[in-house]
């Protein structure tokens, strides 16, 4: 089981596991349903389970054995059936062209076609196709499959310098600045990342910081509110003033994370691009080092203009990580590669949908695995 965040204060359960508790497996296994439930978990261990139904001790004692060993696997395998699903436009452009291919110049061609259109942009793609005609000649490698499982090892060789566990802990509280142009997904991710954070035994605080719309004020102080989140907001409409004053609060309560949430804008926007600065550097007022991280949300659909906007908010803020959203059903997931060769700013989580369990840190094997299946 990887953990969601390193240092994690209550350990080892994870926020985003969502078993059934012991208690409603047991019941059905006195039921009708005891069978279907038991037999598929594991046919080694299935045919006690029919036979010793005479002391309850015995089968809870059964079930919780029996049933723990799959919960895990069970777990990992939907995120990963998930993030699968998600990019499968992206990963069929990619794994289709090794299907029965002769490693010749079309198939690099080919590759080349797809690595672009997947927005792996120019360099990467150029780098990948480079290092992998050399990998094939110093490895002799002589079918397509093994020339797709060199590719899968240098996008994982690629990509992993992207990855980063988000650690807790690390100041109290911890500050993080949200940016990103309109859309992007800031406050859902300032949502989920409350809830797993939360999970985690984090006190957390949000700050309307996008003072710009009432509305967005509004569905931060109502989502907080059904979670039980206190969300600090002002009438005034000076985010900076907003900012300073969640730093202060969460100071003053004492708690372990304040999320500061901000106006969409883009990096074109200069004057919306100094205010962002003009935040931060209020942040800093409130407490020193503070924020301890500054996170640009990435809509995965972006494709190219994707590294545009990291270089733009990187270039003003000083980022400390990324989120990369919407990676479900989009074709341009290629769009990390770029990243890590352009401008390689960790990428902390990765969003597959609205869910809360559908944002989850960023493990590159796991992001190759379902680009190239
Ligand atoms: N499909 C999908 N939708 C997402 C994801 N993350 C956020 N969204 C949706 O994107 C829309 C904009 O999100 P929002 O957080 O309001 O964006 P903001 O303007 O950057 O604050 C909302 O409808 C979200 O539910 C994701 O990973 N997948
Ligand atoms: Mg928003």
């Amino acid at each position: 089981m990887f953990s969601f965040f390193k240092k994690k204060p209550v350990a080892p359960e994870a926020p985003e596991v969502q078993i059934p508790a012991p208690a409603p497996v047991r019941q059905p296994i006195s039921s009708p349903i005891a069978s279907p439930i038991a037999s598929p978990v594991s046919s080694s261990v299935s045919s006690p389970v029919s036979n010793s139904v005479s002391s309850p001790a015995a089968s809870d004692s059964y079930v919780q054995q029996a049933l723990m060993p799959i919960e895990e696997p069970a777990q990992k395998q939907s995120w990963m059936t998930r993030l699968k699903a998600g990019l499968s436009k992206t990963s069929n452009n990619l794994s289709l062209l090794f299907v029965g291919a002769k490693i010749d110049d079309d198939l690099y061609d080919e590759l080349e076609g797809a690595l672009l259109m997947s927005d792996a942009g120019v360099d990467a793609t150029e780098y990948l196709l480079d290092a992998l005609k050399q990998k094939v000649k110093d490895d002799k490698l002589l079918d397509a499959a093994a020339v797709k499982t060199a590719l899968k090892q240098l996008m994982v060789e690629l990509l992993t310098p992207l990855q980063r566990p988000f650690e807790l802990g690390r100041h109290q509280p911890m500050v993080m600045m949200i940016a990103g142009v309109n859309g992007a997904g800031k406050t859902t991710t300032i949502g989920k990342l409350a809830k797993h954070m939360q999970s985690n035994g984090q006190s957390v605080l949000l700050a309307a910081g996008d003072t710009f719309r009432a509305a967005a004020r509004e569905q931060l102080m109502v989502w907080g509110q059904r979670n039980n989140i206190t969300v600090i907001s002002q009438a005034s409409g000076d985010p900076a003033a907003v900012s300073f004053d969640a730093v202060q609060s969460g100071k003053a309560r004492g708690l372990d994370v304040v999320m500061i949430d901000t106006a969409g804008r883009l990096p074109t926007q200069l004057h919306l691009m100094e205010e962002l600065k003009k935040v931060q550097r209020v942040i800093g007022k409130g407490m020193d080092g503070a924020p301890h991280e500054t996170l640009l949300v990435i809509d995965g659909n972006t494709g190219q203009n994707a590294l545009a906007q990291v270089k733009a908010f990187d270039d003003a803020l000083k980022l400390t990580g990324l989120v990369i959203t919407k990676l479900d059903g989009t074709a341009k997931g290629g769009v990390l590669a770029a990243i890590a060769r352009v401008r390689p700013v960790p990428v902390y989580f990765i969003g597959i949908g609205e869910k809360i369990e559908d944002l989850q840190p960023f493990v590159a094997t796991e992001f190759v695995d379902a680009l190239l299946p």
